[in-house]
């Protein structure tokens, strides 16, 4: 037990729990915080041009290094400007630790428009949070973060809330840190694993659809042996890209509003496996579980299970631990029959002709960036159309390496989630790959980059549109372009002004840019200009 302010009780209880960095904004409310982080080495300080970086910089620092990311804003519009940030970690399973202000405890609720004042503020996040909580004492501070941590390193991981009043911040109170948790990882129910893997055994063609929470659990290991032990083939989805790597003989790559190989393989499969996935829309048409399939989910989150399709056997367990009992109890006796090899090869060969076929140019910007990005470098997939294209074109072979903003399609999160991926992974190569309209959203952060010297890439392209609303104009209302033009600067000029590398370069030359930039390490911004697309989404899926 020891005296302290509420503002050292936040940062003593950060640096207990292991925090290395913090992405905040200040403000009057939370100046107590700011000072306890004065003339101590343990946490760095990141400060950030807009709200929304500091939790979107929390999620990328958190997609790399699996340690939860931590931002800390003022209550009311720091709250408010950080809220879509949230969601998008919220929708990734991502633990980011929002810390807020609020105004003086005896205002709190008040609507006597104190400064800042939202009413019921943890309300307006509430949807983004597993658990949020306010510390009405400085002796509540800790029990609260830590219990936010704890939320966080158990179960799903998904954002949590703490807030403190100024008056609290600022008064000395007896505060007491106990040791972490170590997290408890919840096993499968024998008797379901059991009847799991005589299903999968007894299949004639099984599949397993793998999603983030594979990532997530770090169970990388075990699918791909339950998927070799089974002959079974595995499509995930675009956050699970590289569980599997994505040359794998058994990898299907990504499945994606019906397209990809996947959407061959799926509709033959007669026992599905899915796991760390929701099945959200993205698994719709052909990709989609249909009767009179089986379907064994696996999911960390039992609220998921059987949620958008009737699961056979439910197993409400950590993604590794399940895995792992599956391959157990599948290797008692020999599988009755392995997916035909050649057959997932044809599937491949098809989806690389439809990919020549309906965007040939993505795929070559694709193949060059994969031709000198080394394997583990971290690629933030932004809301863009080489992005969508590269679900396909792009091979991930390890786990951690592709970052999506997963069904929240946040545009704008891909540079800011980028920068902090690269403050958690300084020594791995992270490339954000943004649109015109997407990049403006954050685009101020480029200073924070110069200040910080965070050497991200950015490749913006610039096709002067908002380009997948544009497109939806002329495919579905007759080319009845409103709303979707955009005016630009040069983005290379713009780097430049903010001290950064600016590069301009044709999509040809884009991998000689790229080496020029992965040489600098420099943050480097990367214009290409191209034309409007289609994206995989506008496109009708073929039937087979
Ligand atoms: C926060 C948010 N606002 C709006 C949208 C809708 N939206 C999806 S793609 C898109 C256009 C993006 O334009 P750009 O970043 O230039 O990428 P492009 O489609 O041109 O490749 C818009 C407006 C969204 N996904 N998220
Ligand atoms: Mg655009």
């Amino acid at each position: 037990m020891a005296q302290m302010t509420g503002g050292e009780a936040v940062v003593q209880t950060l640096r207990h729990e292991g925090v290395e960095v913090v992405f905040g904004m200040p403000g009057v409310q939370v100046m107590s915080i700011y000072d306890a982080f004065y003339g101590q080495a343990g946490i760095q300080v990141m400060t950030v041009r807009h709200e929304q970086t500091t939790a979107y910089m929390a999620d990328g620092y958190a997609r790399v290094t699996g340690k939860p990311g931590v931002a800390l804003v003022v209550p009311g519009p720091g709250v408010q400007n950080a809220s879509a940030a949230l969601g998008t970690a919220y929708a990734a399973s991502s633990p980011v630790l929002l810390l807020a202000g609020q105004v003086e405890s005896f205002n709190v609720g008040r609507d006597r428009g104190a400064l800042h004042e939202i009413n019921d503020q943890q309300d307006t996040i509430r949807p983004v949070t597993k658990w949020c909580q306010r510390a009405h004492t400085v002796p509540e501070i800790a029990p609260a973060i830590q219990e936010a941590m704890r939320q966080m390193r158990h179960g799903r991981p998904r954002p949590t809330e703490v807030e403190v009043s100024p008056d609290v911040l600022a008064a000395l109170g007896e505060v007491t840190l106990v040791s972490p948790a170590a997290p408890e990882l919840i096993a499968p129910e024998w008797e379901s694993v059991r009847r799991a893997a005589e299903l999968l055994r007894g299949a004639r063609k099984p599949l397993i659809w793998a999603g983030g929470g594979v990532g997530i659990a770090g169970a990388e290991r075990e699918l791909v042996a339950l998927a070799e032990a089974l002959g079974a083939p595995v499509a995930t989805t675009n956050e699970a890209k590289g569980v599997i790597p994505e040359d794998h003989r058994l990898a299907l790559g990504v499945g994606y509003f019906g397209h990809g190989a996947s959407s061959w393989a799926a509709p033959q499969a007669d026992v599905v496996l899915a796991v760390g996935t929701r099945l959200t829309t993205q698994m719709t048409g052909l990709n989609a579980p249909r009767e009179p399939q089986t379907l064994i989910h696996l999911d960390i989150d039992p609220t998921v299970i059987g949620k958008n399709y009737p699961a056979e056997i439910s197993l409400a367990a950590d993604a590794r631990l399940g895995l792992q009992a599956l391959l157990e109890e599948v290797r008692q006796e020999a599988p009755a029959a392995p997916w035909p090899e050649a057959e997932l090869r044809d599937m491949r060969d098809l989806q690389e002709r439809w990919l020549q076929e309906q965007a040939p140019d993505q795929v070559e910007i694709v193949r060059r960036l994969q031709g000198v990005l080394p394997d583990e470098t971290v690629l933030v997939s932004g809301i863009t159309n080489v992005a969508y294209w590269s679900y396909f074109a792009y091979c991930a072979r390890q786990p951690r390496c592709y970052i999506t903003s997963s069904y929240f399609a946040t545009l704008g999160y891909s540079f800011p989630v980028a920068l902090g991926a690269k403050v958690g992974a300084p020594d791995r190569p992270v490339v954000s790959l943004t649109g015109d309209g997407g990049f403006m959203y954050a685009l101020p952060e480029l200073a924070t980059a110069v200040q910080y010297g965070i050497g991200v890439i950015v490749i913006v392209f610039v096709d002067n549109a908002l380009g997948a609303s544009n497109n939806d104009q002329h495919t579905r209302f007759a080319g009845r372009v409103v709303g979707t033009q955009l005016h630009n600067p040069s983005f290379a000029e713009v780097a430049r002004v903010f001290g950064a590398r600016g590069i301009r370069t044709e999509p040809e030359r884009l991998d000689e840019a790229l080496q020029e930039a992965l040489n600098g390490g420099e943050p480097t911004v990367i214009e290409v200009p191209i034309p409007t697309w289609a994206p995989p989404f506008q496109i009708t899926p073929r039937s087979h």
